[in-house]
């Protein structure tokens, strides 16, 4: 009989870049620990890219499996999951939704947690390209809250929590209810679902 595996998340104690992935082992019930390491420097040259987030699976009659890169991991757990589809042609499209969030992200930092002032621009400008963007997949996935078929797949989950961390701090001028209907749709559906269910 095999056993499921196990996972273990090293990372420090802030939501940082690996809330995706605390929220996808959440959601699919994965057996999983995080650990925030006590001494860093000590611990960095022994870590794969000597830097974090860190994925452990272990499993039963299998060597360890070390990863890292933040979105590496979660494209890996979300397929272990069950969050991207079998189907390469469709998991390809369902990572370009949550990879065209990274350079607003990016932007989003720099202006906002940075406070580097040149970034805001840059962020306000592209974050209009990424709701026009986005509202055009949903409406043609039906506008239901879902960006492929009816149920929760990893780009609804990486949506919703970059746009509540960006709701929180006030920076969703650019999708309103007015400007976004279909985001906020999304937003209100995923958060019903999921919203009590992750950290
Ligand atoms: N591209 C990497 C970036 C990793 C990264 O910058 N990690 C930071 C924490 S958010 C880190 O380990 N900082 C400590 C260090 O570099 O010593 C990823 O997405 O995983």
């Amino acid at each position: 009989m095999t056993t499921s595996p196990s996972y273990e998340l090293v990372y420090f104690n802030t939501p940082g870049i690996s809330q995706i992935i605390r929220a996808l082992l959440d959601l699919g019930g994965a057996d999983w620990k995080e650990t925030n390491p006590e001494d860093w420097p000590s611990l960095k040259p022994t870590m794969p890219l000597e830097r974090l987030p860190v994925l452990i699976e272990r499993q039963e009659g299998k060597e360890d499996l070390v990863i890292s890169e933040s979105s590496v991991i979660e494209r890996y757990v979300a397929r272990k999951l069950g969050f991207i589809s079998s189907d390469p042609a469709v998991a390809v499209k369902q990572e370009q939704v949550r990879a065209q969030f990274d350079d607003v992200t990016f932007l989003w930092m720099e202006a906002y947690i940075k406070n580097n002032e040149t970034a805001r621009p840059r962020f306000d400008e592209l974050i209009k390209v990424v709701v026009r963007k986005h509202e055009e997949l949903l409406e043609k996935n039906g506008n239901n809250g879902h960006y492929f078929g009816n149920q929760l797949t990893y780009p609804d989950i990486s949506t919703y929590l970059i746009l509540s961390v960006f709701r929180k701090q006030e920076c969703d001028a650019e999708f309103n209810e007015e400007k976004a209907p279909n985001l906020n749709k999304l937003l209100k559906v995923v958060g019903d679902e999921i919203g009590a269910r992750i950290k």
